[in-house]
């Protein structure tokens, strides 16, 4: 019945509770604040200008999101696949409202995206959905390889004209290349460069944030 598809939301994720939103969007601004003066970015700024001795504004570069949050299933109001099935799951019924800690270990940049990746609990994994990393071949060739769970991230921002789904995706990526070596040891952590554009900061201490288990509807 129409009544009833139009009764699952948009998505279901973790969505940060305020306090922590601001902390973090404060320690990614402080990132890209830093990360767009180092020496080691600057001789990579063509993968963000396209041309080599043009300077770029990353805090410009993106536009921040509000209403952080850590998607688990994206149900499109029920028009992607699993969405009915996953809203069932008693799992989700039962966690639905609760609020645990999510764990931010990592930060990272690529020209179309910047995220935080969230290292999630063994209770959090029964929420995420066993096709996330699923993407077709063509799409991120390997992903589908990588553990449950290594897709799970919070979108900061994105450049001009990119949705936010990308971020999922330039995460998926990064996890399938080779890790880099350590270009930088910033106050944060150490920096990796991962080639035409992507940087992974991981996190000496990890976030953590508070997160209630919900869905948006828009
Ligand atoms: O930043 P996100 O995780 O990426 O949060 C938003 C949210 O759903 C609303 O757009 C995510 N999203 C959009 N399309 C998809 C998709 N096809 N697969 C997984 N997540 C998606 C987006």
């Amino acid at each position: 019945a129409p009544l009833e598809e139009t009764s699952l939301p948009l998505y279901f994720g973790w969505f940060l509770l305020s306090p922590v939103q601001v902390k973090i969007g404060c320690t990614a601004m402080d990132f890209l604040k830093t990360l767009d003066t180092l020496e080691a970015f600057k001789k990579h700024i063509a993968d963000f200008t396209g041309e080599a001795e043009k300077e770029v504004d990353l805090e410009q570069y993106f536009q921040a999101k509000r209403s952080l949050h850590c998607t688990t299933k994206f149900c499109n109001y029920g028009k992607a696949d699993g969405a009915a099935e996953y809203a069932k799951n008693p799992v989700v019924i039962k966690s639905y409202g609760s609020v645990s800690e999510l764990s931010l270990t990592a930060l990272f940049v690529t020209p179309r995206t910047v995220g935080a990746r969230v290292s999630l609990s063994e209770q959090q994994l029964q929420l995420w959905p066993a096709d996330a990393e699923k993407e077709p071949e063509a799409a991120v060739p390997g992903s589908a390889a990588l553990p449950a769970g290594s897709r799970a991230h919070v979108t900061l921002g994105c450049a001009e004209g990119v949705q936010p789904v990308q971020t999922g995706l330039d995460l998926l990526q990064i996890l399938t290349l080779p890790q880099g070596e350590v270009v930088e040891e910033m106050e944060l952590g150490s920096l990796r460069y991962y080639g035409e554009g992507r940087w992974m900061l991981s996190l000496r201490e990890p976030i953590c944030a508070a997160a209630c288990f919900s869905s948006f509807y828009g």
